[in-house]
């Protein structure tokens, strides 16, 4: 029997990814947790704890007597509100981390999803179509993160044969919780102004290029992987994972379509530098190799709906 933990789970990947393992397998096999103390509303259909993934012993305690068996690790502090508290980010992105690989090595967790993303990648790294196995010289303390969890990742699998499993995902898009601190955020900013006000002011410059993925296909994306058998999975350290590529000035172009009236205007501030040293695009010819990643969601598709169903009151 899978019993499954979410810790992280009130942020803007956890609330959809908590809802869709819950229709997979059943409401009271998918424990929701957070440092926060309220159960965030779009969750309440199942077990919610608060849990502070920094505290070890109380973590250890709730995996251990709660058999549980699968566990999606999503607290993090992410790449701009990272570069804010450097010294606390590093704490988080890799003390959680530790202490759930140490429970799957001492076999009380089956399987662990841990997720990587687009950061890990640097200036150094060539932009488009960015290959799996390329160079890669982060220099966020997020991406820096990301790239040593990765290599944790793949080290307890070597060693000790914990069944982790890991994407790097790119900037998400999605209407139902509002993201938590990252370069990519405005991609999702800009639906709610533009709705509410017919223009926004964005944080990136008009030609920035990054990889997106709408929070459909990335929960998708996620349960297929968890799912996959074991010897498919050939990568241990995290899967690049590819939806589509546009810059702010390609985004607005689609929104005037739906708001004729819709304009932009551009103050890139410390998050430009961030956005600069990332891929443009990415090559995920592994996952589709491996375990049949496919994406759904092109531009045109995302811009249908979140303008249908972002609710502008939220901010
Ligand atoms: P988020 O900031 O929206 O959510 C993170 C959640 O973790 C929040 O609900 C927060 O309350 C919780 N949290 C913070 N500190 C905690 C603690 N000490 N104990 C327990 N919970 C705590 O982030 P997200 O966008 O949902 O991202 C989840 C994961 O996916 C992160 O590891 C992030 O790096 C990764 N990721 C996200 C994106 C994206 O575009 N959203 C892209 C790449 C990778
Ligand atoms: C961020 O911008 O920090 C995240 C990410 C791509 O990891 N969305």
């Amino acid at each position: 029997m899978k019993k499954i933990l979410v810790i992280g789970a009130g942020g803007q990947i956890g609330s959809e990814l908590v809802l869709q393992l819950r229709n997979r397998f059943g409401e009271q096999s998918v424990v929701a947790s957070d440092v926060k103390p309220e159960c965030p509303a779009i969750i309440i259909n199942g077990p919610y704890f608060q849990l502070d993934i920094l505290n070890k012993e109380e973590v250890r305690n709730f995996i251990i007597s709660n058999s549980f068996t699968d566990v999606y690790l999503l607290a993090a502090l992410l790449s701009a509100t990272a570069e804010k508290n450097p010294d606390f980010a590093w704490k988080l992105n890799m003390e959680g981390l530790f202490t759930i690989l140490d429970l799957a090595k001492e076999g009380y967790l089956k399987k662990i999803f841990w997720p990587s993303s687009i950061a890990v990648f640097g200036p150094t790294t060539p932009k488009n179509h960015t290959p799996q196995y390329t160079i890669m010289e982060p220099s966020t303390v997020y991406g820096i993160s990301k790239q040593a969890g990765e290599r944790w990742c793949e080290y307890y699998f070597n060693k000790f044969g914990v069944d982790v499993r890991s994407i790097r995902y790119p900037g998400l898009i999605s209407y139902t919780s509002l993201p938590g601190g990252g370069t990519t955020d405005y991609a999702v900013d800009i639906f709610y102004r533009a709705k509410k006000e017919a223009k926004f002011n964005c944080f990136l410059s008009a030609d920035t290029e990054l990889p997106m993925m709408y929070m459909e296909d990335a929960i998708r994306a996620t349960i297929e992987l968890m799912e996959a058998p074991k010897e498919a999975i050939k990568i241990r350290s995290a899967y690049n994972l590819s939806g589509c590529s546009f810059t702010p000035s390609q985004l607005t172009d689609k929104i005037v379509d739906h708001i004729p009236t819709f304009e932009i205007t551009y103050s890139p501030d410390f998050r430009q530098l961030i956005a600069d040293s990332w891929p443009k695009s990415i090559d995920d010819s592994h996952a589709r190799n491996d375990w049949g990643w496919k994406e759904k969601f092109d531009l045109e598709k995302i811009v249908d709906i979140m303008l249908e169903n972002v609710n502008s009151d939220l901010i």
